[in-house]
């Protein structure tokens, strides 16, 4: 990772039912994570927030892929953009906005490596498709679709596919994974860490696992760390918190082993939901993680 950062929010809501999620970038700006990465002495540029679609939400068009243009739309407009900051040779931070999100951010990071891995921070494998998805909510879809599994409107964003591999995924935090996502999983040899690795080897087991693993093998990793992953006592303004998730701590672990591991090339931080928080407190989560990852340490 450079010393160079642009910050792109995404005020997206519509991967899934429950509005207020497209406040989650101005949620992380409050919280202050400008300065923060400033004070760590990155060189970093705001570019705002993207122009996110709003559309008429009883145009539900198709009840297995809600908002499907909106979110191709958007998708399109982010994949362009973090594009071109791969291109200045600066690191991509961006803040969602729901997880469908990750579809764009992965589409435009993806053609710039051989062997992008990815680390999915979160309490669910985002491994549905269309055919699979219990809610028809794109934001349960975008590893799957990163992967190349899915509709063709999705898996084709960007005018490639597949962004990744399946063996250059690791998955941490899982405990909500539905029937098609498992079958995902065990067919394509998904990495998964659930809860139960999580609680048996620790966080630091994980962490070091999952570093040696993917620092021989690519030559890239994107975080993409949906706030759901963390238990929802620590980060409870997310819309599908689910009991039983990695604390505080072991996320703060979790970013320092990364920031010491300098494998991470981009992040995505989503799922932040202000008006589901309590007094901002997941932001101040998510940007306090951020530090962590930017290389903050308590001495
Ligand atoms: N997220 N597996 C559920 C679904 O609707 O597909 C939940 C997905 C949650 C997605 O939190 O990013
Ligand atoms: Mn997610
Ligand atoms: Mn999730
Ligand atoms: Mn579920």
């Amino acid at each position: 990772m450079g010393n160079k950062l642009s910050i792109l929010g995404v005020p997206m809501d519509l991967g899934q039912m429950r509005r207020g999620v497209d406040m989650g970038p101005s949620a992380m700006r409050y919280a202050g994570i400008v300065n923060r990465l400033k004070k760590l002495n990155y060189d970093v540029e705001d570019l705002g927030d993207i122009r996110a679609e709003i559309t008429d939400m009883t145009q539900n068009e198709n009840s297995s892929l809600r908002n499907l243009k909106a979110i191709t739309d958007t998708s399109t407009v982010l994949a362009d953009l973090v594009g071109s900051v791969v291109e200045k040779g600066r690191f991509p931070l961006v803040l969602g906005g729901d997880h469908s999100i990750a579809i764009g951010t992965l589409a435009g990071i993806g053609r710039y490596f051989q062997n992008l891995g990815v680390i999915w921070y979160d309490a669910h494998g985002d491994l549905n498709t269309d055919e699979t998805s219990p809610s028809g909510n794109i934001h349960g879809m975008p590893l799957a679709a990163s992967l190349g599994f899915g509709h063709p409107v999705l898996t084709e964003i960007g005018g490639y596919s597949p962004k990744i591999k399946p063996e250059n995924v690791v998955i941490i935090g899982a405990r909500d994974l539905d029937e098609g996502e498992r079958k995902l999983i065990r067919e394509k040899n998904i990495n998964v860490f659930t809860m139960h690795e999580i609680d048996r080897l620790g966080m630091a087991k994980v962490m070091e696992q999952t570093i040696d693993y993917l620092k021989d093998r690519t030559d890239g990793v994107h975080l993409s760390l949906d706030l759901d992953g963390l238990d929802p006592h620590d980060a409870p303004g997310v819309g599908t918190p689910v009991l039983g998730g990695i604390s505080y701590r072991e996320s703060h672990l979790a970013m320092e082993m990364l920031a010491e591991s300098r494998l991470i090339t981009s992040a995505e931080f989503v799922e932040v939901n202000p008006i589901l928080d309590e007094r901002n407190k997941t932001a101040e989560v998510a940007v306090a993680l951020m530090a962590s990852l930017f290389g903050d340490k308590l001495l």
